[in-house]
């Protein structure tokens, strides 16, 4: 009875599910677990970020913020509504987003002459604006970005952080002189989103041109990141889309050039959402849990005083030895909490793994003789002896060791979910293992959706693109699924 009881009281702390072959269980129960997202909120796809959670949510969109900042990317604020009429006037973007709006339709109990959107997006928002604001080349470039929800009335399944009704966002709009200087924008902005994603959140993905039948709504060219989950499925984490002069014409957004002429501007927009975080939790998380990069993790470090009963040590120091402790990290920068609850340190151990916290420092009464913490690593369960002297640099370090080490395992992971396919077999068989099959195809031009149906039928994937930079298959390379002459490699996954 008492085995029983035990097991029933560790499973309050206790995470388990197998990452690996049962992702979707352990992606929801990790959300909840850890609390990050309470998904009780009775509207569909609108779940409540609870504080573990939103603090990760907020640190992944600083760190976007921060480069555009360095870039030189300005902040702005856009209502959240849009009159219906700004729209619709981008024929392939109301075609898009048309039926995924969210309509307000009342103010009060009159009706609204022009119904409002919750933005599902902001182009149509931000372009109306932009017309008036943009006169010259001197005007010119006009790069600005904001950090909002967007609300999309999604109407596959819903998944927290992955897919939502409100979508927690960060958005870049960018009007240009030239065609040449809109597309080094878009380089610029893949340089900072691969700073971000790759380098700070340790996540990786292959950069996709997307095929014309499957272009952002009134994009010219839509690049995206899509991102191998451990379920095999991939997930679009960025969308960067050049656009073109689509929208400055329905918006009238003209400059006067240098040869006094009126031109039409050149635009680009991208942007990312609560997927970040999503595929920063599926990545780097393994059957204990949560498994955080220092850069969005809560807290760095967890010091659990062990307060034995017989301590030689009286609590009270153990405790103040920890508070002391906690001052030195919080003021150096490392984040740091004291867990004194009344728990065996076993349940707490177990307890901070589930959320991911990379440090653990155990302080008991031979660590505290000895003016040592022991420091165990979530990573890797490493234990070793810290003297408290140098303690900051020490956690420092380990926490750079943390970083380098979920960045590396993503990487490897990543490596081995692209697999390059020379027949139909081998193409399935890379898909149900899961991650990408890159097969010659004939064409990604509106000629190739056909050819698309087949890899559905084949698969239960679809062709998500074109690598970008990559050489097109020598002359006489015959597609997978036509038998037509390839013209590209194409990327086939199943996808979120
Ligand atoms: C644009 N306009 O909107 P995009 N839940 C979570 N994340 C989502 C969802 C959803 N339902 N839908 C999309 N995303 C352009 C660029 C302004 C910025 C994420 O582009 O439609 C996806 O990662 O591609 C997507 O790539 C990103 O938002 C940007 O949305």
């Amino acid at each position: 009875k008492a085995g029983t009881q035990k097991t029933k009281q560790q499973s309050k702390v206790t995470f388990s599910a197998d990452k690996l072959t049962e992702f979707s269980i352990w992606y929801e129960n990790i959300l909840e677990y850890a609390d990050i997202v309470d998904k009780r909120y009775p509207i569909k796809g609108m779940p409540v970020f609870k504080p573990y959670g939103c603090f990760m949510q907020t640190k992944t969109m600083d760190l976007i913020e921060k480069e555009w900042e360095s870039q030189d990317i300005d902040r702005v604020k856009f209502p959240t509504m849009i009159p219906e009429t700004f729209l619709n006037k981008e024929q392939d973007h109301i075609k898009g987003f048309g039926s995924q709006c969210f309509w307000v339709t009342h103010g009060g109990l009159d009706e609204l002459n022009v119904r409002l959107a919750l933005r599902p997006t902001s182009e149509t928002a931000m372009y109306s604006m932009f017309s008036l604001w943009i006169r010259s080349h001197n005007d010119l470039p006009l790069r600005v970005y904001q950090t909002c929800d967007v609300f999309r009335y999604e109407t596959k399944q819903t998944r927290p952080l992955i897919r939502v009704r409100e979508i927690p966002f960060n958005e870049v709009h960018t009007v240009h002189s030239s065609v040449e200087d809109a597309l080094q924008n878009l380089e610029d902005a893949w340089k900072g989103y691969y700073k971000v994603i790759n380098d700070q959140l340790g996540i990786y993905g292959l950069r996709l041109r997307r095929p014309d039948w499957d272009k952002f709504a009134g994009a010219e060219h839509t690049d995206v990141l899509d991102s191998v989950m451990p379920s095999g499925k991939v997930l679009q984490a960025v969308g960067a889309h050049y656009l073109g002069q689509k929208f400055a014409k329905p918006f009238d957004i003209k400059f006067t050039n240098k040869d006094m002429k009126e031109e039409l501007g050149y635009m680009t927009c991208y942007g990312v959402s609560s997927r970040l975080l999503a595929t920063v939790i599926g990545v780097h998380g393994d059957n204990k849990g949560l498994n955080l990069p220092s850069t969005v993790a809560r807290y760095h470090v967890v010091i659990v005083p062990i307060l034995a009963r017989k301590s030689k040590v009286p609590h009270e120091d153990l405790l103040s030895k920890a508070e002391e402790l906690s001052k030195t990290l919080q003021s150096a920068g490392i984040r740091c909490k004291i867990d004194n609850r009344q728990l065996r340190p076993g349940e707490k151990y177990y307890f901070w793994e589930m959320k991911g916290v990379p440090i653990r420092l155990e302080l008991g009464q031979y660590d505290y003789q000895k003016n040592e913490v022991r420091r165990v690593l979530r990573i890797n369960s490493e234990k070793v002896q810290h003297p408290l002297d140098n303690i900051v640099e020490l956690l420092q370090k380990d926490l750079k060791f943390v970083d380098e080490t979920l960045n590396k395992r993503a990487l490897e992971f990543h490596n081995s979910r692209v697999t390059n396919c020379s027949t139909i077999e081998e193409m399935q068989e890379a898909i149900k293992k899961g991650g990408f099959a890159r097969i010659p195809y004939y064409s990604v031009g509106m000629d190739g959706k056909e050819g698309d149906k087949k890899v559905h039928e084949l698969t239960g994937g679809e062709v998500r693109g074109t690598l970008v930079g990559e050489e097109p298959p020598e002359e006489g390379t015959l597609c997978l699924i036509t038998n037509k002459p390839a013209k590209v490699y194409a990327y086939v996954a199943r996808s979120y």
